[in-house]
């Protein structure tokens, strides 16, 4: 899968959800993804639609909403149709299946009703995925498990990374793939495959004062083997609109070059 176009596999992915973004990241040619960790509902919409056509997915943190109401979720879904691109709750589940199902379902954010892909930890076993799935499955979502963090000291590594893949590989209707650093597993055919999704890119800097630990994108995409770039403060962080908007195209091309020199497609 290295050499295969996000369309090539696109075609060969059965979930709904996989196969939409595939498809997306080929026709507005991004492999981007921004995590707008802002804790104002008016900058959450108004950034979503300033990067709206740079990205294939905006990554929320729900919970760190200060003024959230459900018509910031209404709104980011209308956005999401204009742009055409996925909303990924970076809610990092990690409870047993009963409880999970409540949280990603109910409470007061009601994840399934309006994020098309979620995550979670694997720590507590495969009910966590039964539980989410029950819930997300009928809604057509996707999962995502985190396999490997980009944060210093991270305890996600070795046999615990491919326990994770093991668990992946018994849900391919509902996990799609991972948060991780590196393609740990390739199926090595050309039959439905799983999306790697990595965090900790950034251009400027190495990392920050709280363990977070940046890469480029050359070295996720063409080294690492990774799929979907996600950006956090490297874009939202800029002084104004204008260089949101900068950036944001800066980290789209550095991505999307990077995938078609890792394709064979590059001039
Ligand atoms: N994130 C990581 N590392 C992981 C998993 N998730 O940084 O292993 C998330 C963070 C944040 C974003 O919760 O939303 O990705 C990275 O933001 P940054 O680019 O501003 O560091």
């Amino acid at each position: 899968f290295l050499t295969q176009t996000y369309s090539e596999r696109a075609k060969v992915n059965d979930n709904a959800c996989a196969k939409k973004l595939l498809e997306l990241m080929d026709k507005k040619k991004t492999n981007l993804s921004v995590a707008i960790d802002v804790t104002k509902k008016d900058d959450i919409i108004r950034i979503a639609d300033l990067l709206g056509p740079y990205i294939c997915v905006l990554k929320t943190h729900i919970d760190i909403v200060e003024d959230f109401d459900m018509e910031l979720v209404e709104t980011l879904k209308q956005l999401a149709q204009k742009h055409e691109f996925l909303i990924f709750e970076d809610r990092k589940f990690a409870d047993i299946g009963n409880t999970v199902k409540h949280q990603y379902e109910g409470g007061v954010y009601k994840i399934a009703s309006w994020s098309d892909i979620t995550n979670a930890h694997p720590i507590p076993g495969e009910g966590i995925i039964k539980g989410l799935k029950e819930v997300g499955l009928p809604l057509n979502r996707a999962l995502l498990l985190l396999a490997e963090m980009s944060s210093k000291g991270t305890l996600a590594k070795g046999q615990y990374t491919l326990d994770t893949i093991e668990m992946a590989k018994r849900n391919t209707d509902f996990v799609i793939g991972f948060i991780g650093q590196n393609r740990i597993y390739d199926n090595g055919d050309n039959s439905q495959d799983f999306l790697y999704l990595t965090p900790g890119v950034g251009l400027e800097t190495k990392g920050d004062s709280l363990g977070q630990q940046y890469r480029t994108p050359h070295q996720v995409i063409v080294e690492s083997g990774c799929d979907i770039i996600i950006v956090g403060r490297g874009v939202y962080g800029a002084k104004d609109d204008a260089e949101i908007k900068e950036r944001a195209e800066k980290y789209r091309k550095a991505g999307w070059d990077a995938y078609l020199e890792r394709i064979g497609q590059s001039q």
